[in-house]
């Protein structure tokens, strides 16, 4: 990795004094007089984009992050040119752009300053590869922290740290290596407790320091292309990322069931294995949705084909684990085996669908099949043939989701561990280099997998996993966070990863619980489980060498315990599919890390291992061998132990017990948990009655649930049911309204509430301004009632 000073030794340049402005409608062009063109855009009243160009030429615009669905328009611009600057006003901040030197500082309303050209733009010739290497450097403020960046493996605050984005294949990872698999040039800034954004767009190697090198400096930098970085203004965090997550856009819902327990080995084969693993979930009670095949499937390693000798015929294989509640989800790669007899690699050579060197010959890299071509998914052709190859896989076969592996792309026995660098590509349309495509390689081929998928899916929706991930990834698929081990240390990495990914924009990822290399004894594997059982994405998966890592691998006292999870995450299930709701709508993050929850509160900037599922669920994993419990912060509010119901008031630290059946969990007091019944897998059981835990509050609490037909696309049509909770506890009263949106029916007819914490015995209960006899609804004892699901006031008084 280069480092900054290097840089500087070998020359910099820096703009010079504003010559010239100008503005076109949401543009502000400021040229100076040695050709730096900044442009402004305006994109909102908190979202601007700086984009700098050298010589006076822009690159055409283009970008693979940005989502067609961007919503665009301000309230107020105004500008002024004063004696130093000119001073750009709209409704939310202030941009200060300095005449003398083109440096940018953008302040509040109050004129407190949020983030601060240091050096500001400079560059650097490419003499290798022509072009520039663009820079930013701005000052790092005391007491400022940084979160975001997609998946490093690093702490959840990456103040301090240096950061690589270039797609790597990281077999075996460690904390703190750099680069991953994903290029997420996102990061969340928070100085005095003003929460902003800056998604630096580039897809060339880019390089992010904060204030690692000097400590007030953060800089980040690329190789290559534009600087070109949009700013988002919070000031609260959630507005920040769903800022970011609204320019670089939001996926549509999954099928419920695939946000059950998924589980994989590389390899389960022959289809004898595949059954006898699915029979012993149904036989061992264990609820399960989903079982992958990986690369061992496949005739030779070719993508999309299979191997007949232990597959004789998965059409059949596939319908019958169906019929038994479980979805197969086969692996594709991107390198495609050279040889003249097989149909996909004969098409892609006759449509000249390849990517080439820069001299003319293809490109070819060493992977699982031995050598292998890579088609060009930049190029909307190439695009477009790899959707319809999903055609017999999923129209014919019954295939129900498909991960795409190696797609950084990985090539083996290479030290770059990936493509030539002079290897080209289309680029939509802008033709260009591996260095530019490389981050946006994975991206584009999991985009193709999509539409495929999503088409022979229809109408039902489609699952697709990715494991590399540019920006915007997040529109088209789950990810998952690759190989990591089976390790503790791993198991602090997987809660860092997933929080940071979830503030980076893209929710749906999970790791491989257990660890991908090496074996997990049964202690780790049930802390593992019972952390991720809170990730959005919840799949064991393991690498064939290591041993079995099923959940009944570790004998009955650790089957018990996993089952007994993943049991938990089945009942939440309502809670989860309408966090799910909340993402893609809006983009709130579906964990959310302790600083995210209060920013305001200076304890939680450095924590990482306590973190909210949803809005209303406290979790802190246990991340040691042997513990009996654990030291954990409590955030604002008032907390239920899941388990004992005591009440923690928040802002303390504190000792929680947590024997190996227990993970620390709390409830947020005022919160409705909906639940539905253990189901070996979704839609096993028709929901007769949606359990409601009801955590009493003296106060104001809002909660929703939101359910629909739980796969296809009726919900984009108004069928869905959205209930929006409003619970109000006095002394000796406890209030609930409900407000309902969507025309959707749900199966059941009743919910089942049971109170938490209820400080009285009750004494009258009016439903909808009538008294009702409390023998009619009251079931056992004082804490659970029964009513209809259509009520719009419950009103509780004690006696
Ligand atoms: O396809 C085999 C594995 C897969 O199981 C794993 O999940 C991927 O991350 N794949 C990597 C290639 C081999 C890695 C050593």
């Amino acid at each position: 990795m280069i480092t900054n000073t290097e840089i500087e030794k070998r020359g910099n340049q820096y703009p010079n004094h504003i010559v010239e402005f100008k503005q076109e409608n949401d543009k502000l062009f400021f040229t100076t007089q040695n050709g730096v063109i900044l442009e402004i855009t305006i994109l909102r009243d908190s979202a601007i984009r700086f984009r700098y160009a050298t010589e006076h030429v822009f690159e055409p615009d283009f970008s693979y992050a940005i989502s067609d669905d961007v919503s665009l328009g301000y309230n107020d611009l105004d500008v002024k040119d004063e004696i130093p600057e000119y001073v750009i006003t709209t409704s939310k901040i202030k941009i200060r752009v300095n005449k003398s030197n083109l440096k940018v500082q953008i302040v509040d309303l109050e004129d407190k300053v949020i983030i601060d050209d240091e050096l500001g733009f400079h560059w650097e010739e490419n003499y290798n590869y022509g072009g520039n290497i663009v820079k930013m450097g701005k000052v790092c403020h005391s007491g400022e922290s940084y979160y975001g960046m997609g998946d490093k493996a690093s702490h959840t605050n990456l103040k301090g740290k240096r950061v690589n984005n270039w797609a790597t294949d990281s077999y075996a990872y460690g904390k703190d290596q750099e680069p991953l698999y994903k290029s997420i040039p996102f990061y969340v800034g928070l100085k005095e407790e003003i929460a902003y954004g800056v998604f630096f767009d580039n897809s060339f190697s880019t390089y992010f320091d904060f204030a690692n090198e000097k400590r007030n400096v953060t800089s980040f930098w690329a190789d290559g292309g534009e600087m070109n970085y949009y700013f988002f203004y919070g000031p609260k965090m959630n507005q920040v990322v769903e800022a970011y997550t609204d320019l670089t856009g939001l996926p549509e819902l999954p099928p419920l069931w695939a946000l059950g327990f998924h589980q994989s080995k590389w390899s389960y084969y022959p289809e004898k294995k595949v059954k006898d693993i699915a029979s012993t979930f149904r036989k061992l009670k264990i609820p399960c949705d989903a079982i992958y095949l990986d690369i061992d499937y496949m005739e030779g390693f070719r993508c999309f084909t299979w191997d007949n000798k232990h597959f004789p015929n998965p059409k059949k294989m596939i319908e019958e684990l169906e019929e038994d509640g479980f979805k197969t989800i086969t692996m594709i790669d991107p390198g495609i085996k050279i040889d003249r007899d097989y149909w996909v690699y004969q098409q892609a050579m006759d449509n000249g669908f390849f990517c080439r060197r820069a001299d003319g010959p293809h490109f070819k890299g060493k992977v699982w099949p031995g050598e292998c071509k890579f088609p060009d998914f930049t190029d909307p052709e190439v695009r477009e043939w790899w959707a319809g190859l999903y055609k017999e896989m999923i129209a014919d076969m019954g295939v129900k989701g498909v991960w795409n592996d190696m797609n950084e792309p990985a090539i083996m026995e290479v030290p770059s561990k990936t493509a030539n660098l002079d290897v080209r590509h289309d680029y939509d349309g802008h033709p260009c280099s591996h260095r530019k495509a490389h981050n946006v390689y994975g991206m584009q081929m999991v985009r193709a997998t999509y539409e495929g998928v999503k088409k022979f899916m229809f109408p039902r929706r489609p699952f697709v996993l990715t494991r590399a991930a540019y920006s915007g990834t997040q529109r088209y698929c789950a990810t998952w966070t690759g190989d990591n081990v089976a390790t503790w240390e791993h198991l602090w990495i997987a809660n860092v990863q997933m929080q940071r990914m979830c503030m980076s924009g893209y929710s749906f990822v999970g790791s491989d619980i257990g660890g991908f290399a090496e074996q997990p004894n049964g202690e780790l594997f049930a802390r593992w489980m019972q952390l991720a059982i809170f990730h959005p994405f919840c799949r064991v998966h393991s690498s064939g060498d290591h041993g079995d890592q099923e959940p009944w691998s570790f004998g009955d006292e650790i089957t018990d315990i996993v089952r007994k999870y993943i049991e938990l995450r089945y009942q939440l299930l309502p809670y989860l599919y309408t966090m799910f709701y909340k993402y893609i709508n809006g983009g709130l993050p579906m964990l959310q890390s302790l600083v995210f929850y209060d920013q305001a509160d200076t304890q939680t900037h450095f924590r990482t291992d306590e973190f909210l599922f949803g809005e209303q669920i406290l979790v802190c994993p246990v991340q040691e061998p042997n513990a009996q419990g654990r030291r954990m912060y409590f955030p604002k509010g008032k907390w239920y132990n899941y388990w004992t119901d005591e009440v923690i008031s928040g802002g303390v630290e504190k000792w929680v017990s947590a024997e190996i059946e227990i993970i620390p969990l709390f409830v947020k007091e005022g919160a409705m948990v909906p639940k539905y019944p253990v189901q070996q897998y979704v839609g096993e059981k028709e929901i007769k009655e949606l359990q409601i835990d009801v955590y009493f509050k003296e106060g104001i609490e809002n909660s929703e649930v939101y359910e629909d037909q739980q796969d296809g696309y009726d919900y984009k049509k108004g069928r869905y049911s959205l209930r929006k909770f409003r619970l109000r506890g006095k002394e000796n009263e406890l209030i609930i309204q409900q407000f309902k949106d969507g025309n959707f029916i749900t199966s059941y007819e009743k919910f089942i509430l049971t109170f938490h914490g209820l400080p009285f015995e009750i004494g009258t209960i009016e439903l909808d301004n009538e008294i009702v006899d409390p023998k009619d609804i009251k079931l056992n004892g004082n804490n659970t009632i029964e009513v209809s699901k259509d009520f719009t006031e419950l009103h509780l008084v004690g006696k």
